[in-house]
């Protein structure tokens, strides 16, 4: 399949390219740089150098002449011809999106950082879908959602839609969100944006409800370290068991937030792009917004915590949680879908852990304890 890669540069993006051009998909990526010039306003680097976008292509390229990667810069959101005109030149048969601002803290902020975040995601995806309607409306849009669309409702969370009974008559709805930040927000604007399309236009959406991705290696990471990927462990861009990993490397105790007794789903890398190429290969029908929940398996920020500390022997501290969540809360979200596809999920083992640590370890001088202090308050 012609698959174009929208955010390509990034920590997902750029191994998903890898991993389907390896399997024999045309590949191209389009990314605006924008995450690298963030991280250098904030003050905040990948643990490891990340080679320059043009650079990464170029090795792939060179490694595997067979299955080239084309690249573009653009961003998607401001420049609506140029995405036009990569559209119009590669045909994509789906365009797997990821161009987004991901962070929740950077997202809470400062103003500026709340509609940045706002403007940039909606106005990138609303781009995407007059891009696809304008070229060819058969082509498959997957987009990256967020597990945290829906909050932690004291019902179980359905996989995108809810049946509901209401004065004795029955509907299929959106399954209603409570997101917990303006980033989780601008997730739930793009959903509706894009069932709106699919509803009235007849675009053929995935929707894909992902929950916090951990890992850094993939079989093509391992080609080449400048093919490796960015590994986030600061307060802003860092996910929770990537910070876990490194806090207990630096010898630095874990920082839960609160009790520790929030949950979430989560999913190795290798899962998150199985899952990208799982969804490209059945693409909805016409006029369908399907949503598909992508993790593999939940936990507590506690339980986490104690699987790092039962391997590393480190310290575990409860800071006063720096966002506004709900600590103590039922959980149960379904996530069949994806498995139903053929998903083989890798389960978060005390190996898989091992083998971060081990990643990790290889660039302990690099650390920066300071990037550990959440900078970032909900509410000041
Ligand atoms: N947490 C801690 N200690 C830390 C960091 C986080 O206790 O040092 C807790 C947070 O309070 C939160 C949970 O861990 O309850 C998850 O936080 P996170 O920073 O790992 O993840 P989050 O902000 O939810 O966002 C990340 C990605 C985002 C993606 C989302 C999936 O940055 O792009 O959409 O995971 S989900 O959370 O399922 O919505």
């Amino acid at each position: 399949m012609k698959i174009l890669i929208l955010g390509g540069d990034g920590y997902l993006g750029w191994p998903t390219a890898m991993y389907l051009a390896a399997r024999g998909h045309e590949i191209a990526v389009v990314d605006d740089l924008s995450k690298r010039q963030l991280e250098a306003e904030i003050g905040y680097s990948p643990l490891w150098p990340i080679p320059p976008f043009a650079h990464r292509t170029l090795t792939w390229n060179k490694l595997k002449p067979s299955c080239p990667i084309k690249m573009w810069i653009c961003n998607i959101a401001t420049n609506r011809s140029l995405l036009y005109k990569i559209i119009d030149e590669f045909s994509p048969e789906a365009v797997v999106h990821y161009a987004e601002q991901p962070s929740a803290p950077y997202s809470m902020m400062t103003a500026k950082a709340a509609v940045d975040t706002q403007l940039n995601n909606v106005s990138g995806t609303l781009n995407l879908i007059m891009a696809i309607l304008h070229h060819n409306a058969d082509c498959h849009i997957v987009k990256l959602g967020t597990m945290g669309e829906y909050g932690t409702p004291n019902i179980d969370i359905e996989e995108g839609w809810l049946d509901v009974t209401h004065e004795d008559r029955t509907d299929r709805v959106l399954y209603p969100k409570r997101p917990g930040s303006w980033y989780h927000l601008s997730k739930v604007h793009d959903s509706h944006n894009l069932e709106f399309a699919c509803r009235t236009w007849g675009l053929r959406v995935t929707d894909l409800n992902q929950g916090i991705v951990y890992g850094t290696d993939t079989d093509e990471t391992w080609l080449d370290s400048s093919l490796s990927t960015s590994f986030h462990y600061d307060a802003i861009f860092g996910t929770v068991i990537n910070r876990f990993i490194t806090q207990a490397v630096e010898n630095a105790p874990l920082t839960v937030y609160g009790s520790g007794s929030q949950t979430r789903g989560f999913l190795d890398i290798r899962d998150t792009i199985r899952c990208i190429e799982l969804a490209c290969e059945t693409p909805p029908d016409g006029g369908t917004f399907r949503v598909m929940n992508q993790f593999t398996e939940s936990f507590s920020i506690n339980q986490l915590a104690e699987l790092v500390q039962h391997i590393t022997g480190c310290e575990i501290v409860h800071l006063e949680n720096p966002r506004v969540e709900q600590e103590d809360h039922y959980y149960n979200a379904k996530h069949t879908a994806l498995t139903d596809l053929g998903l083989e999920p890798h389960y978060l083992t005390a190996d898989t852990l091992e083998d971060m640590i081990r990643q990790v370890r290889k660039h302990k001088k690099l650390i920066n304890p300071e990037a550990f202090k959440p900078t970032v308050k909900w509410r000041n």
